[in-house]
């Protein structure tokens, strides 16, 4: 039996130069099918997933990931285009700067505006600078706790990490979807 299909779309969030771009590089192959939308300042890329069990079944999730290309007051402007029809959020924060933690309350409120609560996955990524870290465990668990969501320390450079993040956001959402198809 073919196995079931899923398209979702998701999008990263967080400040200029936390890693976004490199995250879904690392994670996206070479030959991934890419799309410029040059007036909308973002970027689209796909990837093919497997859920190997959601419920006993298997699910092959199209994942369709937004990019920003991060000019201010890009929230304002274009937030409705960019988190419409968003299924899920990586919200990424860069552990060598604390504000960017900070920072990212914002970033999901500005998601929720437009498409309710939806799972996140945090991302704390350039855990290979760890040794210049103004942030650990213990900031990332006070922060992320109120959104019920977890966070990876990640690091695009080294890969750790990535695709286990991506793929645990994907995992949610397709469980998310299937149970509530069943109840
Ligand atoms: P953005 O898309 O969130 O704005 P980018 O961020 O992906 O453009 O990354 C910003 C800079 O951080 C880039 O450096 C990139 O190489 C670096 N970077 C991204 N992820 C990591 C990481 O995990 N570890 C380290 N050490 N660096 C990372 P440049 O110098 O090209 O601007
Ligand atoms: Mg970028």
């Amino acid at each position: 039996m073919d196995a079931r299909r899923m398209k979702i779309k998701i999008c990263l969030v967080g400040e200029a130069a936390v890693g976004k771009t490199s995250l879904i590089r690392r994670f996206v192959l070479e030959d991934f099918d890419d799309k410029y939308i040059q007036t909308l300042g973002t970027k689209v890329s796909k990837k093919e997933l497997n859920v190997p069990n959601v419920g006993g079944e298997a699910v092959k999730v199209d994942m369709t990931i937004w990019d920003i290309m991060g000019q201010k007051g890009f929230r304002e402007l274009l937030k409705e285009a960019y988190f419409y029809g968003a299924k899920g959020v990586i919200a990424v924060c860069d552990v060598t700067r604390k504000t960017t933690l900070d920072d990212l309350d914002d970033w999901i409120e500005g998601v929720y505006s437009v498409t309710g609560k939806i799972p996140i996955q945090f991302m704390a990524n350039k855990w290979d600078l760890k040794d210049q870290a103004e942030l650990g465990e213990e900031e990332l668990v006070q922060a992320t706790k109120a959104y019920d969501s977890p966070f990876f320390l990640t690091s695009a450079k080294t890969g750790e990490n990535v695709e286990s993040a991506f793929q645990n956001l994907a995992e949610r959402i397709a469980k998310d979807k299937l149970g509530k198809k069943e109840a």
